[in-house]
């Protein structure tokens, strides 16, 4: 059966890979399922068509036969349990593993969506410059704990796996901030991640949509 993901027709970070279906296209190619992308504007997003699909009118989604899913974490889930590649076999680890994607999405990336939120949606509000730096210093305590369990190890519980795949792509967001490069052994685990042959397949597959000036129409 073929599988079909959704993304932006244009993201709006210009291609960075800050937006969601990078992570998907990360995993799919991870577990070497080949897959088409179908491209969506803002306004087909919040039509029913794609309201069907997904109820917050968001991308990505995915599509395989009759499955349909949203949430990155549930597809990359999905992916990593009915394929080899992403999780490893002994049921603990496998556990763990699962663990660490929950922990990307449930307690790393919220402060790091803070931060952008605060910069972008509230940046022009009298309070924004307090705000600021306690969203950036709640992010900092993550990233120290989360350094301090990495303690120089390659990935975060033995072999690469969908927690790391998740908790590189949430990292990923604080490079433009700064606060990444503060934690050398976080931004070298985020490189490793980058260097991985599936990454720079997904990497290089949203940014032959998303990279150069805008395209007419
Ligand atoms: N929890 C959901 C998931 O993990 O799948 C969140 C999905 C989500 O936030 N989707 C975003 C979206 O569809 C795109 S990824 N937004 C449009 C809308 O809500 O109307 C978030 C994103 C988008 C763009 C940038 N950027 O360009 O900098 C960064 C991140």
């Amino acid at each position: 059966m073929s599988i079909v993901i959704t993304a932006f027709e244009r993201s709006p970070d210009g291609g960075q890979v800050l937006a969601r279906d990078t992570r998907v296209r990360w995993a799919l190619e991870e577990v070497g399922r080949p897959y088409a992308v179908r491209l969506l504007s803002f306004t087909a997003m919040k039509q029913p068509a794609h309201l069907r699909l997904h109820p917050f009118g968001q991308i990505p989604t995915f599509e395989e036969g009759g499955l349909v899913l949203f949430e990155t974490g549930a597809i990359v889930l999905h992916l990593a349990q009915n394929r080899p590649g992403l999780l490893p076999d002994e049921a603990n680890a496998r556990d763990r593993a699962i663990a660490w994607m929950f922990a990307a999405l449930n307690t790393v990336e919220p402060p790091i969506l803070d931060l952008a939120v605060a910069k972008i949606q509230e940046g022009d509000r009298p309070w924004a410059q307090e705000r600021l730096p306690l969203v950036a210093d709640r992010i900092r305590q993550r990233l120290t704990q989360l350094a301090e369990r990495l303690d120089g190890e390659e990935w975060l519980d033995g072999g690469f796996s969908a927690g790391d795949l998740m908790m590189v792509s949430v990292l990923l967001r604080l490079r433009p901030s700064g606060l990444l490069a503060e934690y050398p052994s976080l931004a070298a685990y985020v490189a490793r991640g980058e260097a991985r042959p599936a990454y720079r397949r997904a990497f290089a597959a949203q940014w032959a949509v998303n990279a150069g000036p805008p395209k007419a129409g």
